[in-house]
């Protein structure tokens, strides 16, 4: 797993304290509020805890609501803090008991949206640490692939398998994604029961955001007036 300096992990810390709160959810694109500040985006399986990452990173236990349900979320919804970060929680896939003409609608806003968001930073592709990569995940990594999204996988529920069955997921995981230019070579593996891996989740998006400031001399800033209107 990746390094992470004590300044990094702090720089992470901060980046995700202070209030966050919904801006927006939007079930087509002509909905998606402005683009504003830097993105980052949670995609992953319906039910694989996109939501209670998503709680876990901000400290919140119910910003992002949570479902035993599979998929109940069949929009984009955004969340904002105190800084510029935007938080994007994705529509699960892959979930059987779903329509074909709703998985459709679906996997073209999904499509749409990652083609089309500029200021989007990384999608992170949430996978089961219990269940591994399977072929409705390599569907969306396919996508992002071809989009050029810079994306890392984060495992989930890393509380639900023994240290062993972890090192082994977390290796052929790693394998599977070598063959993708656009996938980060490393993974994180998190909890969000336990809060393992989240500082260095945390961290890895401060990192990110670091680098790519550098990269575009962007600097930090306060959400705009106009997502600030659209918050309710
Ligand atoms: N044991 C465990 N359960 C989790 C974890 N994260 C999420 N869950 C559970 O998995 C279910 C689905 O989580 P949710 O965040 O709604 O998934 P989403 O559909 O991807 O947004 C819920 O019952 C969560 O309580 C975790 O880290 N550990
Ligand atoms: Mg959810």
């Amino acid at each position: 797993m990746a390094d992470f300096s004590a300044a990094e992990i702090e720089a992470g810390r901060r980046l995700f304290a202070g209030a966050w709160d919904f801006i927006s959810a939007a079930g087509g694109l002509d909905s998606v509020p402005p683009m504003s500040g830097p993105e980052i985006a949670f995609a992953g399986r319906s039910n694989v805890g996109k939501s209670s990452l998503i709680n876990a990173l901000t400290g919140r236990r119910a910003l992002a609501r949570t479902s035993n349900t599979p998929g109940r979320t069949q929009q984009l919804i955004f969340f904002g803090g105190s800084g510029q970060l935007v938080l994007t929680d994705m529509p699960g896939y892959g979930y059987a008991a779903v329509a074909k003409s709703k998985v459709a609608a679906w996997t073209d806003l999904i499509h749409d949206y990652l083609r089309g968001r500029a200021t989007l930073a990384r999608v992170y592709v949430l996978i089961d640490a219990r269940h591994g990569l399977k072929d409705v995940d390599d569907a969306i990594l396919d996508t992002l692939s071809k989009a050029a999204v810079s994306h890392e996988i984060v495992l989930t529920k890393c509380d639900q398998i023994d240290e062993a069955a972890l090192a082994e997921r977390t290796e052929a995981v790693k394998v599977a994604i070598r063959k993708r230019p656009a996938a980060f070579p490393d993974l994180i593996a998190t909890s969000a029961r336990t809060g393992a891996g989240i500082d260095l989740l945390r961290a890895a998006v401060a990192r990110l955001l670091a680098e790519r400031g550098a990269k575009t001399g962007a600097k930090t800033g306060g959400m705009t007036d106009d997502m600030r209107g659209r918050q309710t």
